[in-house]
C-alpha cells in the first residue's frame, strides 16, 4: 500500500508559529487546537447529515428571524461546550445567541472568540459547502469576566481568524497575522495536514460572486458597476464568469484560490436590513483579515476599509466587497465616482 504523504500538520503549524515568538506563552496555540478539535467533530457529523436524521429544521428560530438546523445548533453547541471550558477566552459571541456566551467561571483566558458556526446552513440540505468562520482578538480588560467591550474590537485587531469548510473535502483556513495557509482533513487519521502553503490571493479576478436577484435593490452606483462587468474588454478580463454559491465561506474560499470578488452589497430589499446580509464580527472581519494577509481587500460599498471599522453591536451587518485587489480597487472607483 503506498506510502500516505506525511506532511505537516496543523498542530505542528501552529507550534513552529508560536517558537517563532519567544514571549509566546502558548495560549492562543492552545486556544486554535482546540478549535480544531470542534471542527472535526462538526466535519464528522455535516459528512454524516445525509444518513443521520439531523436534517431538518430544529424549529427554533436564531436572532437572525432564520429558522436554526439541527446541524446549525449542532455546530453552535460543539463550540460553546468546548471553548467554555478551554481556559484561554473569557468571552464568546455566536451567530446563532442574541446576547455574549460567558465561559466557565474560572476558566477565563486572554482572549475572546466570535464565531458563525455554520454558515452557509440555508444549503445543508441540498449538500452544498458550508463553513465554520472564526475571528479571535486579545481581551481589552484586565483579568474579570470578559463583557461585549471585550467583543466589539476592530478587524485590525485581530489576533487570529479562519474559517473551515465542510464539503468535498473539509479544509481549515486561518491566519496568525504571518500569512495564510490551508489545511486538508485526513478523516482517516483524523488530522489536518498543510496543502496549501502561504496562499495569495490571485490579484487578477477570474469570477464575479454576487446575487444577481437583488440588481433591482442595489443603488445606481453598484448596478452600473455590475453591468461594466459584464461588458467584453479582453484587455481587463471582462465578462468576469459568474460564480455564486449562496454560502459565503465556499464563495470566499473559491476567490481565494483563483481569484475572484465577492459582493454582498447595501441594498433597498428589506429595510430592516439597510447595510445588507453579512454580519461585520464574525463574517467580514475574520474573512478580511485572511482576503488582506493574502494580498487581497475587503471593503465596504462606501470604500470604507472592513478592518478599520469600530463595532457598535454584536450582530451589526455591513456591506461586504472582498476579493482580488486589483477587482476591489476597480470597484471602489466605480463606487465612489472616482
Ligand atoms: P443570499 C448564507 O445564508 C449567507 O449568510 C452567506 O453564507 C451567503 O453568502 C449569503 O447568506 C447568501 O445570501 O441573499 O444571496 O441568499
Amino acid at each position: 500500500m503506498e506510502r500516505r504523504p506525511i506532511g505537516i500538520t496543523v498542530s505542528r503549524q501552529i507550534m513552529d508559529s508560536q517558537r517563532m515568538h519567544p514571549g509566546a506563552t502558548g495560549e492562543l496555540s492552545g486556544l486554535l487546537s482546540e478549535l480544531i478539535v470542534a471542527a472535526k467533530v462538526i466535519s464528522a457529523e455535516v459528512n454524516m447529515a445525509g444518513l443521520a436524521d439531523i436534517l431538518g429544521v430544529s424549529g427554533k428560530t436564531n436572532i437572525q428571524g432564520e429558522q436554526v438546523q439541527k446541524l446549525d445548533e449542532f455546530a453552535n453547541n460543539t463550540i460553546i461546550r468546548r471553548m467554555a471550558r478551554c481556559g484561554y477566552i473569557c468571552v464568546m459571541t455566536s451567530e446563532e445567541e442574541d446576547d455574549i456566551i460567558p465561559v466557565k467561571e474560572g476558566y477565563e483566558g486572554k482572549y475572546t472568540l466570535a464565531f458563525d458556526p455554520l454558515d452557509g446552513s440555508s444549503n445543508i440540505d441540498v449538500n452544498v459547502n458550508v463553513g465554520t468562520i472564526f475571528s479571535i482578538h486579545r481581551r481589552a480588560s484586565q483579568w474579570r469576566k470578559g463583557s461585549r467591550e471585550d467583543l466589539l474590537k476592530r478587524g485590525r485587531d485581530q489576533v487570529a481568524a479562519g474559517y473551515i469548510i465542510y464539503g468535498s473535502s473539509t479544509i481549515m483556513v486561518y491566519t496568525v497575522g504571518e500569512g495564510v495557509h490551508g489545511f486538508t482533513l485526513d478523516p482517516s487519521v483524523g488530522e489536518f495536514f498543510l496543502s496549501h502553503p502561504d496562499i495569495k490571493m490571485p490579484e487578477e479576478s477570474k469570477y464575479i460572486s454576487v446575487n444577481e436577484g437583488n440588481h433591482r435593490y442595489w443603488s445606481d452606483e453598484m448596478r452600473q458597476y455590475i453591468d461594466y462587468l459584464r461588458q467584453e474588454d479582453k484587455a481587463s478580463g471582462r465578462p468576469y464568469s459568474a460564480r455564486y454559491i449562496g454560502s459565503l465561506v465556499a464563495d470566499f474560499h473559491r476567490n481565494l484560490i483563483t481569484g475572484g470578488i465577492f459582493l454582498y452589497p447595501s441594498d433597498s430589499k428589506n429595510p430592516d436590513k439597510p447595510h445588507g446580509k453579512l454580519r461585520l464580527l464574525y463574517e467580514a472581519s475574520p474573512l478580511a483579515m485572511i482576503a488582506e494577509q493574502a494580498g487581497g481587500r475587503a471593503i465596504t460599498d462606501e470604500g470604507r476599509t472592513i478592518l478599520d471599522i469600530e463595532p457598535g453591536d454584536l450582530h451589526q451587518r455591513v456591506p461586504l466587497i472582498i476579493g482580488s485587489k486589483i477587482a476591489v480597487d476597480e470597484a471602489e472607483k466605480f463606487l465612489l465616482g472616482l
